[in-house]
Order: C-alpha cells, then structure tokens, then sequence
C-alpha cells in the first residue's frame, strides 16, 4: 500500500472518534482525507471550525459549515496530523505552516485525535526540521536564539502564514525533552508559536499501516 493510502486509512478510522457536535480540523494531505470521509457523514455533525484556509475551502466545497472559533464553546474532537510522533504521542507539526491555529484548535478540544501513516512514528522528535513561526521583525533575533539551543535555523522564504508571520525550519535538534524545548521556545520574545505539541500531546494517534490502523493511546 502506498503511503497515501495509509493516510486515507488512518483519516477513515478517525471517524469512529466522529461523535457529533463541532469537529476541529486540521490542515494536510491526511486531513484532506478526512475531510473527504467527514463529507459521508455530515448530517451527524453541526459543523467544523478549521485550522487553515486551505481546510476551510475543503470544508465548504462538501457543504460542511465552517464556523468561528470565537463563537462556538469547547469542541468536542481535534483531527490533525503530524509530521512526527513519539510513543508518548507528542508531536512535531507546522510542516504545513499552519502551526498557530492547530495549536489553538488543539487546545480548544476536548479529544486531540492525531492521524498519520506510520512512518511518521519516531523514537525521538527531531529528526523533521522543527517549524517555529515568527513575527517578521524578530526574524534574525529568534534564528540567534535557536542556534543558541543547538539548533540550525532556515527561513522558509517566500512562505507567509495565515496569519502574516515568518517560519524557521531548525534542524539538528534532538529533542529528548519536548516539553521542556516547547516552554524554552515559546519563551523567546518574537515567536509566536512553536511546532512542538508536547504541553497539549495528542489523545489518540491512529497509524495507518500494511496490517491496518493501529491506535495508540
Ligand atoms: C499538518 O499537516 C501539520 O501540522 C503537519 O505539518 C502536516 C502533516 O502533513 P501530511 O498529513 O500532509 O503528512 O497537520
């Protein structure tokens, strides 16, 4: 099977998570899978609140109702993917440039259900280069910053978040303590967000694989 495949695989099984209410959804090739499964069963649903743009058109061109964050309470589930995942299910994200509004989302949800196929299972987070979204004018500040950590910073140039801000790709890190770099990182005066989702882990992580989904807990 190939591997995009096993992330339709994983999106699917991520529906039996689906209990109604708002679904959070996040951004990425095995959440567009997703979105396409949650199309099947939106008549269970009132409707998404979406972590990216590109989600939302998504959303709406299945006739989901996308609805703002602001005016709805907690959510009952957060489906997302990852870029890398530990066992503890702690997650490097933000691949995709939409880091802040995941981890907004993320926390916002009762249940964060993580999909991925399984080669994005590792044993120590890191090897993926860590996205850290910055404002423009603490671009170079933060880059010294990360170096100072042991990191290796690169500008994603010509890429804009949602939001208007920068991503740094930083690689080199081996991130034995991910809650720890997390606080370190968010603390630097300039960034906005990390891509390391260890203070607010994933609940459930379903892997798509050559024996079917595996779920982790
Ligand atoms: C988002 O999409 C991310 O946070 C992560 O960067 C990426 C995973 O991408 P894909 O599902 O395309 O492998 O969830």
């Amino acid at each position: 099977m190939s591997q995009d495949i096993l992330k339709k695989q994983a999106a699917e099984a991520a529906l039996d998570y689906v209990t109604g209410g708002i679904v959070g959804v996040g951004t990425g090739s095995t959440v567009n899978h997703f979105i396409d499964a949650l199309a099947g069963i939106k008549g269970r649903i009132e409707g998404a609140v979406s972590s990216s743009e590109a989600s939302t058109e998504r959303l709406k061109s299945h006739g989901i109702p996308v609805l703002d964050l602001n005016a709805v309470g907690e959510l009952s589930i957060y489906v997302d993917g990852a870029d890398e995942s530990n066992a503890q299910l702690q997650l490097i994200k933000g691949g995709g440039g939409a880091l802040t509004r995941e981890k907004i989302v993320a926390a916002a949800s009762k249940i964060f259900v993580c999909i991925a196929d399984e080669s994005k299972l590792v044993k120590v987070l890191g090897k993926f280069p860590l996205p850290v979204e910055v404002i423009p004018m603490a671009r170079s500040y933060v880059a010294r910053e990360l170096v100072q950590l042991g990191g290796t910073p690169a500008w994603r140039e010509g890429f804009v978040t949602d939001n208007g801000n920068l991503i740094l790709d930083v690689q080199g890190l081996a991130i034995t303590e991910p809650a720890a770099l997390e606080q370190k990182i968010n603390n630097i005066a300039g960034v906005v967000t990390v891509g390391i989702f260890a203070l607010r882990p994933a609940d459930v992580l379903i892997l798509g694989s050559q024996e079917g989904p595996k779920n982790l807990k």
